[in-house]
């Protein structure tokens, strides 16, 4: 076993963003604004995660699906949320007040069901300082708004042509797993102007209620995540670094520093904590104490000596 690497070692960077260490937060699994409140400041003194990405962010307020709107699966969770939310002015001037406050860089993930809306959120988000990259969620299975501009490369790649001469901020585009060949959307946001992608989002899912025999979640069907899909987004990740430059940031199911380790030598730049943040607030802080010893086991001396690896 090589030498256990520093804390130091972990250092790495996402689209030009220096990173103290990979370990992201997936959107929508970890509300700073409820964790403050529930916990007070201890998960904000001690976050969790070297960067934040914001739950997703719509042009009006929304209510989000009726209930029910989860599911536990065998190793995982079916959701189906719909994207509750405060709206762009709400996030802007309320929200972002303390998101600006963490030590650590922002990310604001937005979504839209046409490109003039999200041509005003991506303005509006940009300009705001505290702000450092923006992802684009192209790939929600909970709202429905016709096409899904995430399951077809020529209009992901559009959409990315009307937005990127709007900021010289990095734009990152979530992946849906939910189509035949993730690679080829991923081609498409790379031409578009992409600076990295991020995948998976949530795998399509539904659940019959046991005592009514009817669906289960409120919506009718919702995204599964957690361990379950973890194989699925690894060899997603895999085919998709394969086809592109851009950095992908890695995530579906990961619970450690192991599985965290997985998505980083599957292609992942760096990598995100979602599911696994409902059952442990401070997973992040785990999968970040993990790593040096996981990279030790397997020879490497820094974080920078797996992201180098390319899987044949
Ligand atoms: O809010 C949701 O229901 C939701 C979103 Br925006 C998403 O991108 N992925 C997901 O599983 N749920």
């Amino acid at each position: 076993m090589a030498d256990l690497p520093a804390r130091e070692a972990l250092a790495t960077e996402i689209c030009g963003i220096p990173l103290d260490g990979p370990v992201l937060n997936g959107s929508g699994t970890f509300d700073v604004l409820a964790a403050r409140q529930v916990f007070g400041d201890v998960l904000i003194d001690e976050f969790p995660f070297d960067c934040y990405v914001s739950k997703t962010i719509t042009m009006n307020p929304r209510p989000g699906n009726p209930p029910y709107r989860l599911w536990e699966t065998p190793s995982g969770m079916i959701n189906s949320i719909g994207l509750p939310g405060p709206g762009l002015d709400g996030f802007v001037n309320r929200d972002l007040r303390l998101l600006a406050s963490l030590e650590v860089p922002l990310i604001v993930s937005v979504m839209a069901d046409c490109i003039e809306d999200f041509v005003v959120l991506v303005e509006r988000v940009a300009a705001e300082d505290a702000v450092d990259g923006i992802e684009l969620n192209v790939s929600c299975p909970n709202v429905h708004s016709g096409l899904i501009v995430g399951e077809q490369p020529a209009e992901t790649e559009a959409l990315l042509k009307a937005l990127r001469p709007l900021t010289a901020k990095p734009l990152i585009v979530k992946l849906t797993p939910n189509v035949a060949n993730p690679h080829e959307v991923a081609m498409g946001a790379e031409a578009g102007g992409a600076d990295a992608v991020s995948m998976i989002n949530t795998v399509k899912a539904a659940a019959i209620d046991p005592q009514t025999s009817r669906p289960w979640l409120g919506a009718g069907a919702g995204g599964l995540s957690g361990p379950a899909v973890r194989p699925i987004a690894l060899a997603q990740v895999r085919a998709v670094s394969a086809a592109i430059e851009i950095p992908i940031i890695g995530m579906g199911g990961i619970t450690d520093a192991e599985s965290a380790l997985e998505f980083i030598l599957a292609g992942a730049r760096v990598i995100a904590v979602g599911t696994e943040n409902f059952r442990d607030p401070k997973a992040g802080t785990a999968v970040t104490e993990g790593l040096p010893a996981a990279l030790a086991r397997r020879g490497f001396g820094s974080l920078a000596e797996a992201q180098a690896v390319t899987l044949a």
